[in-house]
């Protein structure tokens, strides 16, 4: 099923004329309301004036995590905040989140992607949609939330966790959808036994699975697992949240709604743009959002372009399936971490040394972290207790700051490895079976 089949199935020509005028819209909109990109662009010498068509776009500043943190929390934000209805925030890379902003208009936009992203994967408003993604700050819950609403699903706001909870309501509602990470989709499949369930009670044919990265061959065991056909959703918060792309029956790489998200691929080193096929850094330009639109916004995951017509009819481009990430943001059950948020923990409360490995690996289909840390010489412990109460103090920092749980151990100083170029911090022992 096509959700909007004028805008999924628009010829090439009719959507470069579409993107173009809603560049050139954008550009005046952000060099008018937001000074860091009227500065930026002032640097670069570029006028709204200069772009004609989305050609242009190459003319135009990139944008990284690093300048919504300089900006925290509001002040990319182009409109002022009483027509900011809604903000989320995801992971910076320290202390503070990235935040952004949604004018309604934007929620509607929002609500509108979600919809093609599920009508893509076959859902209708007959459906019973689960949504396992976390509610909060967090863009999962919301996000596929009102874009299950907008197609007339049934939703159940279940959020994250409690597998017992998530099977018995999914058996006894009868879902027919079941929206999470694919990491905890495995997960509930394996506890399916242990909590005294089978397939025949569950009614679920499809899932909904994005935040992080999988494979073709996860995709294949969650369909056997369930009994279901799994579809791979993508999006970041900067962005808008889940729903900026989504595969169709085809599998052959996730429609990107490009009237509304403009994708580039670029040289991770150069940052030149690169010709379709050719794999690079994911740059997206937000062609239509209002409340915090960015321009070129690098989202650091490695991805591929393909903007050849679609088996299912769909003339959207396509991107591949995220093959990795440009840079050390870790993903660990759907929240997303850099390995300096740990050190800024550590540092604010210096109490330890600075030296630390963590290491990331899988329990039960699910990811679980350690973190090592040096103790310092000048604070060495006598008693277990003294340990004990130090391990359980920066494990609740942590709790706090990157809402995760980690197991800490505390180790003597000096005997973690010295590097001599750049330090190893993370040993990530999960495995991720190629794409076929
Ligand atoms: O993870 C939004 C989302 C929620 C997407 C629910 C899909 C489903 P952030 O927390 O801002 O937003 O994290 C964004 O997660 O840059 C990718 O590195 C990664 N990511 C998201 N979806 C996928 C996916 C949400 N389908 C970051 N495949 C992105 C691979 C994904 N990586």
């Amino acid at each position: 099923m096509i959700w909007n089949e004028k805008i999924e199935c628009m010829s090439r020509e009719d959507m470069r004329a579409l993107q173009s005028k809603n560049l050139i819209d954008l550009v005046n909109r952000v060099y008018n309301n937001v000074p860091f990109y009227r500065h930026r662009m002032d640097e670069m010498g570029v006028k709204p004036s200069d772009i004609h068509s989305i050609d242009d776009i190459v003319k135009l500043p990139f944008t990284y995590k690093t300048d919504l943190r300089d900006n925290y929390p509001f002040d990319l934000f182009a409109v002022p905040m009483k027509d900011i209805v809604r903000v989320h925030a995801s992971s910076g890379t320290t202390g503070k989140p990235t935040t952004v902003g949604y004018t309604l208009n934007d929620i509607e936009n929002w609500k509108e992607v979600l919809s093609r992203c599920l009508a893509m994967a076959g859902i209708t408003s007959e459906d019973v949609i689960q949504v396992s993604y976390g509610y909060g700050l967090f863009t999962g819950g919301l996000g596929v939330h009102y874009g299950a609403e907008n197609m007339g699903c049934t939703v159940i706001p279940i959020s994250g966790g409690n597998t017992r909870r998530q099977l018995q309501l999914m058996s006894d509602f009868g879902s027919t959808v079941l929206a999470c990470t694919p990491s905890y989709a495995l997960h509930l499949g394996d506890a399916l036994a242990e909590h005294g369930y089978s397939l025949e009670d569950m009614k679920v044919k499809i899932g909904i699975f994005g935040a992080e990265p999988w494979t073709e061959n996860m995709r294949l065991e969650l369909e056997k697992k369930w009994g279901i056909k799994a579809f791979d959703i993508y999006g970041l918060s900067e962005i808008m949240g889940p729903g900026v792309a989504n595969d169709c029956p085809a599998h052959t790489g996730l429609h990107v709604h490009e009237d509304h998200f403009y994708p580039e691929i670029v040289d991770a080193d150069t940052k030149q743009p690169l010709a379709d096929g050719m794999e690079g850094e994911l740059v997206f330009t937000t062609l239509t959002k209002e409340g915090i639109p960015l321009l070129r916004y690098n989202t650091r995951d490695l991805s591929t372009l393909n903007r050849e017509k679609c088996t299912c009819g769909r003339t959207s481009v396509r991107m591949k399936k995220i093959t990795g990430r440009s840079d050390d943001m870790l993903i660990i059950r759907g929240v997303n971490l850099f390995p300096s948020q740990i050190e800024h923990v550590l540092l604010e409360m210096g109490e330890t040394s600075a030296h630390y490995l963590l290491y990331v690996d899988k329990e039960n289909n699910l990811d679980t972290l350690e973190l090592q840390v040096e103790m310092d010489e000048s604070n060495l412990m006598d008693t277990i207790r003294d340990l004990q109460m130090l391990s359980n103090k920066i494990q609740h920092a942590l709790n706090s700051a990157i809402g995760l749980s980690v197991k800490v151990t505390l180790v003597e100083p000096k005997t973690i490895a010295r590097s001599e170029g750049k330090a190893v911090r993370v040993i990530d022992k999960r495995k991720m079976t190629p794409n076929p």
